[in-house]
């Protein structure tokens, strides 16, 4: 028996150490047995306008990044140490914090062809 589960897909967005994947049934979050959640499970459909593409743990702590559709904004979720939300920080493409977050994630978050 796979130990992940049938169902289990990786964002292919997500670089990086930690590896975001959703469930394609329930479409719940996961980071490897976890499942993400605010309240209740969270789902990648969640955020109207908005696309889960990365989970990386970064001194330390663990975030979610969610990239708007139109214009490539994050916004960054903190999450507890069992992948609760906690608070968010949002930021546009060309600020510091953004450079900050794609060398953070080692993630290509606006498809520039660079990090950072
Ligand atoms: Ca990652
Ligand atoms: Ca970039």
């Amino acid at each position: 028996m796979d130990p992940v589960g049938p169902s289990r897909q990786a964002i292919a967005t997500d670089t990086g150490v930690v590896a975001l994947e959703v469930d394609t049934a329930t479409r719940i979050l996961y980071v490897g047995e976890t499942a993400l959640t605010s309240g209740t499970p969270l789902r990648d459909n969640q955020l109207r306008g908005w696309t889960p593409i990365a989970a990386e743990t970064v001194d330390g702590v663990n975030y979610l990044a969610w990239r708007r559709n139109t214009t490539n904004s994050i916004s960054r979720w903190q999450m507890d140490a069992n992948w609760a939300y906690e608070s968010y920080f949002a930021f546009s493409v060309g600020s510091t914090a953004y450079d900050d977050f794609e060398l953070a994630f080692d993630i290509d978050a606006d498809g520039d062809g660079s990090k950072g």
